[in-house]
């Protein structure tokens, strides 16, 4: 019998707001540890930041922005080890960067350049999944397969509030909880899916509630404490790995960025609650954690700042250095039987491209 946890109502929170709510702490982490985690958000928000300056200078194409996003990625990526399987969704597009991925890859991603498409196997980070929620059964198969195989491996299958309506997301968390396969379903909740409210998306009280209904754990946490976060998803780890199957991660946020660059929230969002997400945005937050504890320095700030502009340089510079792409690659692969005005549109392409 599947045991059923009820779904945590409240967020799980760590970092206190320097007044009335106290810090926590989190046990086993060490000063090196918080620093590290410290670097991830300072890499994913320089990544972010500055590809949003790409985009505006034609550098990138469409971008979807993870601005505030960057504490649900960094804190449930430090719970994993290097072995573990990453199926990140396009607001999750520089999560390889955790593991080491250069820049100028997921930039190429962005570029719509082959050299942005990586081995999965070479970072365990899957192929970035712009269809809602359709990687939520591929992770669930690749971890019942590490199960299956006798690995201690897990995966973590990242998504948004908006796919917990997809059929996909359904099917993937019913087939891991059914064959308790090694999953964390984490849920990036920021509340919206492009213009459609969370209200609009579901009767159900919380995102968390729906782990009740596959018979697995759901966790509600803080999705711009990465203290939170990291403590939540190393517990769903602990579990996956003693063969107790997936658990569901509702992250809390709010968007305080556009869902792209192709995007214009004034239309739709609360711009009150948006300046208060931004005023609490995950990085400074976590910053003046990191001070109140004695951790964090100026000099070391402003140092693990200047190295991910460096990264970025760089990145941006040898994506541009890529020799163009074939344009035939548009063509091949699409069709086994390619039909008859194929061949004439490479050729219009050729020479428009050549002109
Ligand atoms: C299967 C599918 N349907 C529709 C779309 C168009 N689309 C792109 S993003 C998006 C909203 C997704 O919202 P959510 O799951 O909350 O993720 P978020 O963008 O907020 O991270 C939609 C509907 C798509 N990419 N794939
Ligand atoms: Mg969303």
């Amino acid at each position: 019998m599947a045991q059923v946890l009820p779904a945590e109502r409240d967020l799980r929170r760590v970092i206190g707001d320097g007044e009335g709510v106290p810090d926590g702490e989190v046990e086993g982490l060490s000063e090196e540890d918080l620093l590290e985690l410290h670097r991830s958000l300072v890499l994913l928000r320089t990544y972010d930041e500055r590809s949003v300056v790409y985009h505006r200078q034609g550098r990138i194409g469409t971008y979807a922005i993870f601005w505030n996003h960057e504490a649900m990625q960094a804190g449930s990526v430090f719970a994993l080890e290097r072995e573990d399987w990453i199926f990140p969704s396009y607001r999750e597009s520089a999560i390889g960067l955790l593991r080491g991925m250069p820049a100028a890859t997921i930039l190429s991603w962005w570029r719509g350049h082959p050299s942005g498409w990586w081995n999965p196997r070479d970072w365990n980070v899957a192929s970035i999944c712009v269809p809602i929620a359709t990687h939520v059964p591929h992770a669930a198969g690749l971890a019942w397969g590490k199960k299956l195989r006798g690995e201690r491996t897990c995966a973590i299958a990242y998504f948004g509030d908006g796919a917990t309506s997809e059929g996909a997301f359904h099917e993937g968390a019913n087939f891991a909880a059914v064959m308790r396969a090694p999953l964390v379903l984490f849920c990036n909740n920021n509340q919206w899916a492009i213009s459609t409210p969370l209200s609009a998306q579901t009767a159900a009280e919380t995102l968390a509630d729906k782990a009740v209904g596959y018979g697995i754990p759901g966790v509600r946490v803080d999705g711009g404490d990465v203290l939170a976060v990291y403590e939540a998803t190393r517990d769903a780890v602990a579990r996956a790995r003693a063969g107790e199957g997936p658990t569901l991660i509702e992250a809390v946020t709010y968007r305080a960025a556009p869902h792209a660059t192709a995007d214009d929230p004034t239309a739709y969002i609360d711009l009150e609650r948006v300046a208060e997400e931004k005023r609490n945005e995950c990085l400074g937050r976590y910053e003046r954690y990191l001070r109140r504890l004695g951790v964090l320095t100026d000099e070391t700030a402003e140092a693990v700042r200047a190295a991910a502009a460096d990264l970025m340089r760089a990145g941006i510079a040898a994506a541009e250095a890529e020799p163009p792409a074939d344009p035939s690659l548009v063509f091949e692969h699409a069709y086994a039987d390619p039909p008859s005005t194929l061949e004439a549109d490479l050729a219009e392409l050729k020479r428009i491209l050549g002109g």
